[in-house]
């Protein structure tokens, strides 16, 4: 399979270290001169840009929060004026309020490059022709794959997220070969194929490139039959650029980071200290060429781990795990810390349930209550009562033992769980309310 750039993706490390710590300074310098906060952030920890004198320095320098980025809403961290700044985008703010981030000229350039990186590591070449399903607008996704996939020189369909039937008329009718979303919409929209009665000769996938949002291996697993296709995951986050951080190739064997950008460390969320490659932690980010908001040590909140072991596909970048979730997602329940992605491991494997599930967190008195519903085929429910008890029973001793902690399983009727479009909402914490 084709590297997009093989001059950097097969870097050699001694080369790619001398030239991440030369963009380093350059980064360091910048924002030292260019954005008070990072002035006053260094002063602080009584530190220069001078001061990092290697790579390993990196670890003196001050972390920064999306706190931070809403303490200076909307443009107070940007390192250029804002006539230099051609594109703005927005997180979210799900959690809180947005965030803004802003992209020069060059930043655009660097973001198509990685954006078409991403698209090769999955196979997809000039001959492609892309559904871009990922929401357009402030959201990253939709545009920042829309113009890495024009790089590539691929056909683009720019549909964004949405008119599920119309996706699946127009990936028959334009011959689809690359679908782009989040893992939770492709399997909404593997499901109105089937209803739709579309066969699968009809279709032309190959592969999909899936992210925004956390998924399992045994989700994969799912959506690679369902569609016939290669699922592969990518990563990325607004307040560092978008997508295009980070792409698994087709050994799917984790996420390989585009390190000539961004600088990645793994830290203990708790003490914040550096923690050795393979151990599982908070993922650090540095960038190392961005312009209009350049961040230092963004603490992402995403769970994973490192590995530098080569890989098979050519690519000397660092590769880091399947995000298993947030540490801002754990929920603890009873004391017990439990992740949603657990809970869709454990409903996958054993198979038996359709994948559409939904996990309610509740109080009953001072104690805290999980109920997890999942939908069952439609035969299946029509069968008797007692069929589903007895898998309610399964389901739930299988969690269980899987998370510690007692789950109340509610098997629910085909399609009556709300599908999703984008990110998908999997949690209900009537806790906070
Ligand atoms: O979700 C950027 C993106 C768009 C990535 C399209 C991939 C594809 P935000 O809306 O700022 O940006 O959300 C970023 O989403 O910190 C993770 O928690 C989560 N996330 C993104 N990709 C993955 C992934 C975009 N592959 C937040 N696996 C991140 C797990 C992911 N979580």
């Amino acid at each position: 399979m084709p590297i997009w750039n093989p001059k950097y993706e097969t870097m050699s490390r001694e080369e790619l270290e001398k030239l991440q710590y030369l963009r380093l300074k350059k980064t360091l310098e910048l924002v030292y001169q260019r954005v008070p906060f990072y002035q006053k952030a260094f002063k602080e920890k009584g530190i220069e840009p001078g001061d990092i004198k290697s790579l390993a320095d990196l670890s003196k320098l001050p972390f920064t929060t999306k706190e931070d980025l809403r303490q200076n809403y909307p443009f107070g961290l940007f390192a250029v004026p804002l006539q230099e700044v051609v594109r703005l985008h927005s997180s979210s703010g799900t959690t809180g309020q947005a965030t803004v981030v802003g992209y020069t000229r060059n930043d655009l350039e660097t973001w198509s490059e990685l954006i078409a990186r991403t698209l090769s590591c999955s196979g997809a070449t000039a001959n492609s022709v892309i559904q871009i399903a990922y929401g357009y607008g402030l959201f990253t996704g939709g545009l920042g794959l829309h113009y890495g996939a024009e790089k590539l020189g691929a056909t683009v369909i720019p549909i964004s997220g949405g008119q599920t039937k119309k996706q699946v008329r127009i990936m028959v009718d334009f011959q689809t070969t690359v679908l782009a979303c989040t893992p939770s919409y492709a399997l909404y929209i593997a499901e109105t194929i089937e209803e739709m009665g579309i066969k699968p000769e009809e279709l032309k996938l190959k592969a999909g490139v899936f992210g925004a949002e956390p998924w399992t291996e045994s989700m994969r697993r799912v959506v690679e039959e369902k569609l016939n296709i290669d699922a592969i995951d990518i990563y990325g986050l607004s307040e560092v650029m978008g997508p295009g951080i980070s792409s698994e190739c087709l050994q799917k064997d984790g996420l390989h980071i585009f390190e000539d950008h961004f600088l990645p460390e793994i830290i203990d969320p708790h003490t914040g200290e550096v923690l050795p490659d393979g151990e599982t932690g908070e993922l650090v980010l540095t960038t190392l060429t961005k312009e209009a908001i350049p961040v230092i040590r963004y603490r992402t909140r995403d769970i994973t781990s490192l590995k530098r072991e080569k890989c098979p596909c050519g690519r000397t970048m660092v590769r880091m795990a399947k995000v298993s979730g947030r540490t801002d997602d754990m929920l603890i329940i009873r004391g017990v810390n439990v992740f949603p992605s657990q809970i869709e491991a454990v409903l996958m494997d054993l198979g038996q349930t359709e994948p559409h599930y939904q996990i309610v967190v509740d109080r009953e008195g001072s104690l805290d209550t999980l109920t997890v519903l999942v939908e069952v085929s439609e035969q299946m429910f029509s069968d008797k009562v007692k069929g589903l008890e007895e898998l309610e029973k399964v389901i739930s001793r299988e969690l269980e033992s899987n998370l510690a902690v007692k789950a109340k399983v509610t098997l629910v009727e085909p399609k009556s769980l709300q599908r999703s479009e984008g990110k998908a909402k999997r949690v209900i914490d009537k806790r906070n309310l």
